[in-house]
């Protein structure tokens, strides 16, 4: 296929994925609008309908709830196809949405889409500010007090099963939740999905959020798992900054925010793990790190805060592979190249991996990942994520997020 076909195709699979003002990640696997993904979905539609990215934005914060928190499933259709659906959350939101978030890069997107429409999306983004705003205070009130930002279930992350979660996941019980069937299995081959102990686990968080009527204070306090993300400290520390452009173009106050990104670029010394040399995920309720390299600390250079010696430390890792960036080190043990977030590049992470390092001056970088995430979606179409060592594409097809990244950035 030539580069012009596939501008094609991917337009193509962001319509086909259009559910009415909301873009489904693929069919059949994931058949609700999720929070990430829709972001990503805005970014591609402004390529070539830049009303279209607007209302799917409109869409998503439509859902936000009234403690500013933006859910990451919005359940706006019934659907047979998902486990957990909106009778598993309880949350009583309408519409219906699940009890927790996912990574805030609505904001570092939004911000591109207004550069792309800059008259006539003043007035959109104008109206989305303080939602955005709303949902920036939300992650600093209940999520930013260990200095780094505090996820309560592994699907906040939007890396579910990576192993930097491992550590808070031994000390979750998920022997006595019950009976429940699976749909992602019935989907694409269950080798390549979260295992049954992990979902047991994710249950179970989803039942303590429910028994305390999705209470945040408590979930924060008391709730199964509780661990630092430094990729969504970072992708915070950056989306505070780009809402403050925005805000500050829109003439409004935003010392507010600039004091947000300032608290956690402080906070990121709480995650500097010395024994492995990088920003490392740590357990917040016994302080243990999970000393894991991985795609999680390639964002640094989204938010400007690699420290000397990241560099070299990381890129080692992406040098063990044909295909970067890994999401995990293929040197350790629990490295696997096909099973979901343990192992396989994914190329919307890769998006803003390969943002940061043109940032940073590192256009050398950016332009290797680009090629390499480029030529898998050339050679096998555009699918949910990649083997990294022999490319072989894994997951759902015709993915939403991967459309958009081929039209804003790897195409
Ligand atoms: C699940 C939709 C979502 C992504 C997440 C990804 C996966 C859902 O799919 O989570 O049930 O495992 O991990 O990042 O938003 O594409």
């Amino acid at each position: 296929m030539t580069d012009t076909t596939l501008d094609d195709r991917a337009r193509a699979i962001l319509k086909g994925n259009d559910r009415g003002g909301y873009t489904v990640p693929t069919h059949g696997l994931y058949p609700y609008q999720w929070n990430w993904d829709s972001a990503f979905a805005a970014w591609g539609f402004s390529t070539f309908d830049v009303d279209r990215a607007w209302t799917e934005l409109e869409t998503l914060f439509s859902a936000q709830w009234g403690d500013g928190m933006v859910p990451h499933i919005v359940f706006h259709q019934a659907s047979e196809g998902y486990f957990p659906g909106p009778d598993v959350w309880q949350t009583g939101t309408t519409p219906a949405s699940s009890g927790i978030s996912q990574p805030p890069v609505a904001a570092i997107l939004a911000r591109r889409i207004w550069e792309a429409d800059a008259a006539a999306g003043r007035d959109r983004i104008a109206a989305l500010y303080p939602k955005l705003l709303a949902w920036h205070r939300w992650w600093h009130d209940y999520r930013s007090r260990s200095g780094a930002v505090a996820i309560t279930h592994p699907w906040e992350s939007g890396r579910d099963n990576c192993p930097d979660w491992d550590p808070g996941m031994r000390n979750v019980d998920g022997s006595k939740v019950g009976p429940y069937t699976r749909r992602d299995t019935g989907h694409v081959d269950a080798s390549m999905r979260p295992g049954k102990e992990d979902y047991d686990r994710y249950v179970a968080m989803v039942q303590f959020g429910r028994a305390c009527g999705w209470d945040q204070e408590t979930i924060v306090e008391t709730g199964p798992f509780l661990m630092a993300d430094p990729a969504i400290t970072f992708i915070l520390i950056r989306a505070h900054r780009d809402l403050a452009a925005i805000g500050a173009e829109l003439g409004h106050s935003v010392t507010e925010l600039e004091s947000w990104a300032g608290e956690l670029e402080a906070g990121l010394a709480t995650i500097w793990n010395p024994e492995i040399g990088c920003y490392d995920a740590r357990d917040l309720r016994t302080g243990e790190f999970a000393g894991i390299l991985g795609s999680g600390g390639f964002l640094a250079w989204l938010s400007g805060a690699a420290r000397e010696g990241v560099e070299e430390t990381l890129f080692a890792i992406w040098d063990k592979v044909a295909y970067g960036i890994p999401s995990s080190d293929p040197g350790s043990a629990h490295f696997n190249p096909r099973r979901y977030w343990r192992g396989p590049m994914w190329p919307v992470v890769n998006s803003l991996i390969a943002m940061g390092f043109a940032e940073a001056g590192n256009g050398a970088a950016a332009e290797r990942l680009r090629r390499e995430t480029a030529t898998l979606i050339r050679e096998h179409g555009f699918y949910e994520y990649f083997d990294p060592v022999d490319g072989t594409p894994c997951g759902g097809s015709d993915f939403t997020w991967t459309a958009a990244v081929w039209l804003t950035w790897a195409g």
